[in-house]
Order: C-alpha cells, then structure tokens, then sequence
C-alpha cells in the first residue's frame, strides 16, 4: 500500500509543475468537474446550489484467494468436502445516487448524499453423498437505502495559476439497514445496505487547470467510529486517487485515472452470520473474507452544455477497470465499474 502511495505522490509531483496557467481555478468548463466516479472533487461559488444524479454499477466474477484466481471446486472439494459448502460465484451491485450541493460561503460548501442499493448475488451450494458432491446454484437480493452522507468541503488556498486545494470533511450516518435476510436467512456481510457505524471520511483534495488540461489528486478514508448494533464494524478504509482530463471541445473533455484503496477485513463479527457460517462455511459469512486492496484505470468523458435549453447541464460518463487486486481471505473479483451521472448548478 505504501509503495503505491509513493508512486502517485512522485507522479503528481512531476506533473505539477508544468500544469499551470494565469487566473484562478474555475469550474466553467467541462473538466471544471473531476471524472463522474469522484466524490467532493469540486467546491462552488457562495449561494450557489447544484443537484446531481449518479447511477453506479459494479460486476464482480470468479473467485479470488488473496491476489490469485481460485476455482469453484478448490473452494468446494471434488471428492470430499473443502473449505467451504458454499461460494459466491457472481454478483452485480447497482447503486443510485442522489446529491445536493450548497456553498453557504466562498470558504464552506456542504454536500448532502443519499444512496439507493440494489445488490444480486449467484452462489454455488454444495453437498456430498459419499465422494459425490451434489451442486445447487442459490440467489439472494437486496435492495433498499444506504447510508446518509454529509460532507463539508473547506477551501484551504487558492492561487493565481490554476491551482487550489480543499479539504472534504464527511460524516456518514448509519441508514443503511445491516438486517437484510433471504428468507429467515441473514444475509452476508457484503450484501447489506449500511455499514451500521457512524464514519468519519476525511480527504483532501488537489486540483489544477492550464489552458487545455487539469488535473486532480484526492487522498482519503474511511474510519468507523465504534461498532454497531451487532458488534461489528466494516474495516477502515484508505483511498487515493490521481486523474487528468484534456478539454476537446468547448463542452467536452476527456479523461483517464488512477484508483488505489485498502479497505480491512471486518472487525469482530455478526453472531447471526457466526450461525450460519457454522451450519454452512461460506466466505461471504466470514469477517476476514471482507475488505480488498485495489488499483483501478479509469477512462472517462464529461458534456458541459454551453448554451440552449440544456445549458448548465453536465452529463459524465466514467469505465474503470482494475489492474491490481488483493482481497482478504476468499472474495469475488472486482471485473468492471460504470458510472453514469448528471450535474446542475445554478
Ligand atoms: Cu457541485
């Protein structure tokens, strides 16, 4: 984790300082917002507000063991039961979100977001009858709000070449139901719809423009304050992300970025999911199969509307792929993320 931190930080050191121009940052272009899957990559104007609309699906498949692809039947044994009787074998997460913005001075914007999760899960189930092992393929769902999430971004400087620099300060309150069942059936850790905890995601966030391009650098987490109502709390989590964006038309620019984020296997552990485990090992059950380490390449487009009826209005479009991963203990592979999404500022 280190050595990728040090390897952006050097990266965005080398770019720095050539990418700069006169007149200060401005959001009045395309690439005057960061790349669609960036949360508080950009502050506003006092008494100005926006809205927004993202929706954001995630595809994961195959089965990983630490950094290496595993099969289904390593997991389940051939012809005698293996680590588990139960895998997950593909899962599709699609998360709608909804945001207000208001900047109450030139100093402080405050951010409001809510999310609405809709999660599919496909799992192979396994018994043996002698050195037979029978398969049943299982489905689970859940759908319904996520956790409430307020950030108050402050402007710390602003200079005279393009570059500012502000600091995201979020609190994330627990909404999010963590009692999400199939059935009588608890559900997995992975498949809940909150963390439980109050969170604290503090971040700091780098920007800059020359005439053509603009960059941005954000370095964040997520600490959970205390445990929830079951005893557990999801693992802390560090992220950093680098991107830059060319402008090719007046209302559209392009842009790449880099992801990386650690997230910690989950600390202590549900004693509903304790029972299932012990009726049917599943690594979906399992604390330390929670949390991953992941490096992302992201290709992305935003459409700023210049004039017309459709002035103001921005939509973006971001693919991120992963070109790193490592999960704890045994997890689906992370295989692409979409976002989608549309902006408003008045
Ligand atoms: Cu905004």
């Amino acid at each position: 984790m280190k050595s990728h931190f040090l390897k952006l930080l050097t990266f965005l050191s080398l770019l720095a300082p050539s990418f700069a121009h006169e007149g200060p940052w401005t959001a009045s272009r395309p690439d005057g917002h960061g790349p669609i899957s960036v949360m508080g990559d950009h502050m506003h104007s006092m008494g100005e507000w926006m809205v927004s609309y993202r929706y954001m699906t995630m595809d994961m498949e195959t089965l990983l063991k630490g950094a290496n692809s595993v099969s289904v039947d390593s997991q389940l044994g051939t012809t005698s039961v293996g680590d588990f009787e139960m895998v997950p074998t593909a899962m599709k997460m699609d998360m709608h979100m909804f945001g207000l913005m208001h900047a109450i001075t030139d100093k402080w914007t405050i951010m409001g977001m809510v999310n609405y999760l809709d999660n599919k899960m496909d799992m192979t189930m396994a018994h043996f009858m002698g050195t037979t092992r029978h398969d049943h393929g299982m489905e689970a769902e859940s759908s319904g709000l996520g956790d409430l999430k307020f950030v108050g971004l402050y402007d710390l400087a602003k200079w005279n070449n393009g570059r500012r620099i502000h600091l995201n300060l979020g609190l994330s309150i627990p909404t999010g139901s963590i009692d999400e069942k199939s059935g009588a059936d608890i559900l997995g850790y992975g498949m809940q719809l909150g963390s439980g905890t109050w969170d604290f995601n503090p971040a700091i966030t780098l920007l800059g423009q020359t005439d053509k391009y603009s960059w941005g650098a954000q370095i964040g987490g997520t600490f959970r304050i205390g445990e929830n109502d079951q005893d557990y709390a999801l693992g802390d989590k560090f992220c950093a992300s680098l991107w830059g964006a060319r402008i090719i038309t007046d209302s559209l620019s392009a842009s790449a970025k880099f992801d990386f984020s650690s997230q910690d296997e989950v600390d202590g552990n549900d004693s509903r999911l304790d029972t299932r485990y012990g009726m049917m090992p599943s690594p979906g059950f399992s604390p330390s199969s929670q949390g991953r380490d992941l490096s992302t390449f992201g290709l992305g487009l935003n459409y700023y509307f210049q004039e017309g009826e459709l002035k103001g209005h921005r939509f973006a479009a971001e693919w991120e792929t992963p070109i790193d991963q490592k999960v704890n203990g045994v997890q689906l592979e992370l295989d692409s993320t979409w976002t989608l999404g549309w902006q408003y500022a008045w």
